[in-house]
């Protein structure tokens, strides 16, 4: 087994625990909570369901079987098991109704800084997106030439160097004039506070805002 198998295993041990204890407590919340971590983790369905929900549901088989918790416990845990099942299905939709979708990722010219831009590339990614990394230092005609052969839904941008915030503004003008239909995602501690958000245009002060703000984004083109 190598070091992410083993990892992974004793993450499903921890996460299969603290599901089972949810589910003798008849707490909801935790149960739910554990479920989500191993979303977020990655795990896949199959793993969640044979080795955190179902292994939890026959401690409490045993349980009852035992005269240990009564049968009402039993239900209870089974109505829980039965929303976390929900709560992955409703997850999954989500990612898959991303699917398609495209987002442009880049650094403009100057601007050499790139880990930020590759973490929310990563994000946007395992949410379901399409990503067109195009990285850094692009000069502002390439990208604007980009988002007319791409046409990407969302486009997002960072700016470590002070110096590059005015460059997202005048890429935001220029890609604008060859592909309209994009709206912007921007980060970075180099922006400065001349540039402001307005629809269509949102600052993100940490990587993990990206996918959320680009939820936001596609919501409200698909209502326009
Ligand atoms: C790594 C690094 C480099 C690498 C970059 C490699 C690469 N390919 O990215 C190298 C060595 C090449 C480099 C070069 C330079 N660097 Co440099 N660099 C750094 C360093 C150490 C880390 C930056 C980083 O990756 N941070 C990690 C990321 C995850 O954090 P973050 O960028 O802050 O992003 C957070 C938020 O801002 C936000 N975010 C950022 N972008 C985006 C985008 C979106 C869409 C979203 C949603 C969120 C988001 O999310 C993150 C938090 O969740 C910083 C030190 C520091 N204090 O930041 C200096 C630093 C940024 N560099 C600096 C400088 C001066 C330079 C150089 C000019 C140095 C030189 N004289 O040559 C050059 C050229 C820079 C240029 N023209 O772009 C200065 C900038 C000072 C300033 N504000 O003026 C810093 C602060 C170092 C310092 N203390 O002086 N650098």
């Amino acid at each position: 087994m190598d070091r992410r198998e083993c990892d992974q295993e004793q993450l499903l041990v921890e996460l299969g625990q603290s599901y089972a204890k949810a589910l003798i407590a008849g707490d909801e919340v935790a149960a739910e909570h554990a479920v989500r971590d191993a979303l977020d983790a990655r795990l896949s369905t199959a793993q969640i369901d044979d080795e955190i929900i179902a292994p939890a549901l026959w401690l409490v088989g045993r349980l009852w079987a035992r005269g240990e918790i009564s049968i009402a416990d039993e239900h209870l845990a089974t109505q829980i098991s039965l929303r976390t099942l929900a709560l992955q299905r409703e997850a999954q939709r989500t990612t898959r109704g991303r699917e398609g979708r495209k987002v442009l990722l880049a650094a403009p010219e100057g601007e050499i800084h790139v880990v930020a831009l590759q973490m929310v590339a990563n994000l946007l990614r395992d949410g379901g997106y399409t990503v067109l990394m195009l990285g850094g230092d692009v000069p502002l005609d390439a990208l604007a030439e980009s988002a007319a052969r791409h046409e990407p839904e969302v486009i997002c941008m960072s700016a470590t160097m002070p110096s590059a915030s005015d460059r997202l503004t005048v890429a935001i003008h220029e890609i604008q004039k060859s592909w309209p239909g994009a709206g912007y995602v921007l980060g970075g501690r180099g922006i400065s506070s001349r540039l402001r958000p307005r629809p269509g245009i949102q600052l993100c002060r940490r990587v993990s805002e990206a996918v959320e703000t680009a939820d936001a984004m596609l919501k409200r083109a698909d209502f326009n």
